[in-house]
């Protein structure tokens, strides 16, 4: 199961980095250039999603799956951009916000065809932070983020959703967000849950996945820096296997 491999790592101190693909966002020769470099450097997941529906989604993951053997996650930005091709889903609520559809309604819609796809479906408390612009999220979901200073909110909403009974936390800044979720709320996070804890929006450089890693993610989540550069990814697998 891809929970408990994530579980055993965390458990044994090791950082985790995941690379997210935009089905949209991808070229297939991009596609090629990053399966060569997954191969080479192996990152520990790949996520797949994105805020529109895509129809590339299928064909993205089959082309993923036929190139590479790391997990393929689903990263949906709603109920209707699933692929029984992924070997998993983040089943997304997203916490920090009040709009229903995002904490409960898609979960219903796709609920019975998670359970006749068969895979592996991972409950995840998704905490949007602002990250010094409207992100896709924020205005997609209809939702407010939480200010960056505000980290005893972000805290409670983190605690909650591991109270809640959610297997992993995910704190998000955004795509593109000019400013990473802050370390100091990071750590606070990390210290008060048990829970793997990701991290992504905005790590672009491999000072911020060594801060954000550093401050206690235990998965870093990088997407817009791999589509302007396929080639960081050996630096930032890299960088997270020396941590
Ligand atoms: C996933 O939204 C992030 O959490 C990805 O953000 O595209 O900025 O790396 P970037």
């Amino acid at each position: 199961m891809i929970y408990d491999k994530i579980l055993e790592k965390k458990n044994r101190g090791l950082k985790q980095i995941a690379l997210l693909i935009d089905p949209d966002k991808i070229t297939s020769g991009d596609l090629n250039v990053l399966l060569s470099s997954v191969n080479e450097t192996l990152p520990d997941l790949i996520l797949v999603g994105g805020s529109l529906i895509s129809e590339k989604t299928d064909e993205l993951i089959k082309g993923i799956k036929k190139g590479c053997d790391v997990p393929v996650l689903l990263f949906p930005g709603s109920s209707i951009q699933i692929s029984r091709f992924a070997d998993g889903i983040l089943f997304l609520t997203l916490l920090s916000g009040r709009n229903p559809e995002f904490l409960i309604s898609h979960h219903v819609s796709s609920a019975p065809l998670l359970r006749s796809s068969g895979m592996e479906v991972i409950s995840t408390g998704y905490i949007l932070i602002d990250g010094g612009k409207v992100s896709s999220v924020e205005y997609m979901s209809n939702t407010k983020p939480i200010p960056r200073e505000k980290t005893d909110l972000a805290v409670a909403t983190a605690l909650a959703g591991e109270m809640m009974g959610m297997k992993m936390l995910y704190l998000e800044a955004g795509s593109g967000a000019l400013t990473p979720v802050p370390e100091t709320m990071v750590g606070k996070v990390k210290e008060q849950t048990d829970v793997p804890l990701f991290v992504g929006g905005g790590l672009n450089s491999k000072e911020k996945i060594r801060s954000a890693c550093k401050a206690g993610a235990d998965v870093v989540v990088v997407g817009n820096a791999f589509e302007k550069d396929p080639g960081l990814l050996r630096s930032f697998v890299e960088t997270v296997r020396e941590m």
